[in-house]
């Protein structure tokens, strides 16, 4: 726990998101190029708000990187806000003196009128702020441009390890997509919902025209699937130590997301454990390489674990589903109070924002699973240098099985 690290800084409408991340191994290529990519997933979606035409998100890279290689040291990126130079806040006036890291002379509005949902309450009394700016620039979903930056440098470091990470919209506005057999992750870039289903698709982009009609916002359902992940990591030995524990907080961990759940999830409740438990597959039926090695040990008949047993992976794919909440900031706002007089206010504060961004959500899970599962691999394997960790994950893989029957020989 705790090899891959990573912090953000920077606010919403300020100059831009910092990032530091440590722990890479050295040796692994990177490029802004190719964290564009994510970065470019994240801002798509049907949905999102006037603010995703004014940013092209880039990660600077200024630290960890050198000929297109990590050095091992900290990694430093920093994503611009366009909109802090080039747009218009919501009095008129440009961000540059709203979000002036110097005191400013140029008057504005402090927001007052607390939007249910969002930061706003608590924040403003925690921190005993009088203007509720001061809690929503940093409680924006914004900040996750800066996790995704981190979370393509881990994804990185996976691939490496033969781990891939992917995410689909499961359900979006009371629209259940159909459970797809397999699903074609190049083609499911093209859904402007990120759902692999065409006709939910279409239902649910029809839903978010009619909440966008309504002034109203949806939330819905999103699933990270990561295949290549070898059996044993995490641990059983202590709450903290367990995957299942990591996962769940790096995913609970972003903004409105209220639920998550593994595999068949909240479904088993209702089944019998005969029906819940994943049968480990006889070994002539397990997949073999070309020389005749097993691909890995234990398959199974079923993963309605999600891929996850007793806080370990059990190396089928990690499933992990979060329900993500209609978000706060509503056009046709609720009824609030204000927080200078306690008094009711007929709409709580209303700036641009999006429909929804479940779609988005669903980009940055995959970054907090690749977070999760490199610092799961780095704890496990180690490796100051890429072949390192490659070395230990093959020695690890070659006697992993049965210990009476090599694998090259059955
Ligand atoms: C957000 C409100 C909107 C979103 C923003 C999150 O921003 P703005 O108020 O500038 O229009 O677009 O998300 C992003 C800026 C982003 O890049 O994801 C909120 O209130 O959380």
């Amino acid at each position: 726990m705790g090899q891959f690290r990573f912090l953000t800084a920077g606010e919403s409408h300020g100059p831009g998101l910092t990032t530091i991340v440590e722990g890479v191994p050295a040796g692994i290529s990177l490029s802004e190029d190719y964290i564009r990519q994510d970065l470019a997933r994240r801002q798509r979606g049907y949905g999102r708000g006037a603010r995703q035409q004014i940013e092209t998100d880039r990660a600077r890279i200024s630290s960890g990187v050198r000929h297109g290689l990590t050095l091992g040291g900290p990694i430093a990126m920093f994503v611009e806000n366009r909109d802090f130079s080039t747009g218009t806040g919501p009095d008129g006036v440009p961000w540059v003196d709203e979000m002036s890291i110097e005191p400013s002379d140029v008057p504005f509005e402090p927001i007052t009128k607390l939007r249910p949902g969002h930061a706003d309450t608590p924040g403003i009394t925690k921190y005993s702020h009088d203007d509720a700016r001061n809690v929503l620039e940093r409680s924006s979903a914004r900040e996750s441009a800066a996790r995704v930056a981190a979370g393509a440098v881990a994804r990185r470091f996976l691939e490496e390890v033969g781990i891939e990470v992917h995410s689909h919209v499961v359900g979006l506005g009371g629209v259940v997509a159909a459970p797809q057999e397999a699903i074609d992750w190049v083609q499911l870039e093209e859904s402007p919902v990120r759902c692999a289903d065409p006709v939910a698709t279409e239902a649910m982009i029809q839903a978010i025209d009619a909440a966008r009609q309504d002034g109203d916002s949806l939330g819905g359902v999103f699933e990270v699937v990561a295949t290549g992940a070898p059996i044993g990591l995490g641990s059983h030995i202590q709450w903290d130590r367990k995957l299942s524990t990591r996962l769940a907080a790096a995913v609970m961990s972003i903004n409105a997301v209220k639920g998550v759940e593994f595999g068949a999830g909240f479904d088993q409740a209702a089944m019998r454990g005969s029906t819940v438990h994943d049968v480990v597959k006889p070994i002539d039926e397990w997949d073999r390489n070309p020389d005749g090695t097993w691909v890995r040990p234990w398959p199974r008949r079923s993963n309605n674990s999600g891929g996850l047993e007793g806080g370990m992976t059990t190396g089928e794919p990690v499933v992990v589903r979060a329900m993500v909440k209609p978000i706060a900031t509503i056009m046709n706002a609720l009824e609030t109070v204000d927080l200078r007089t306690g008094e009711k206010v007929d709409r709580a504060h209303y700036e641009r924002s999006d429909i929804t961004f479940v779609p988005t959500c669903a980009v940055i899970g995959e970054a907090m699973v690749c977070i999760a599962l490199a610092d799961a691999v780095l704890e496990k394997f180690g490796g100051d240098h890429r072949d390192e960790t490659v070395r230990n994950v093959r020695a690890y893989m070659a006697t992993a099985g049965p210990s009476h029957a090599p694998a090259s020989t059955v």
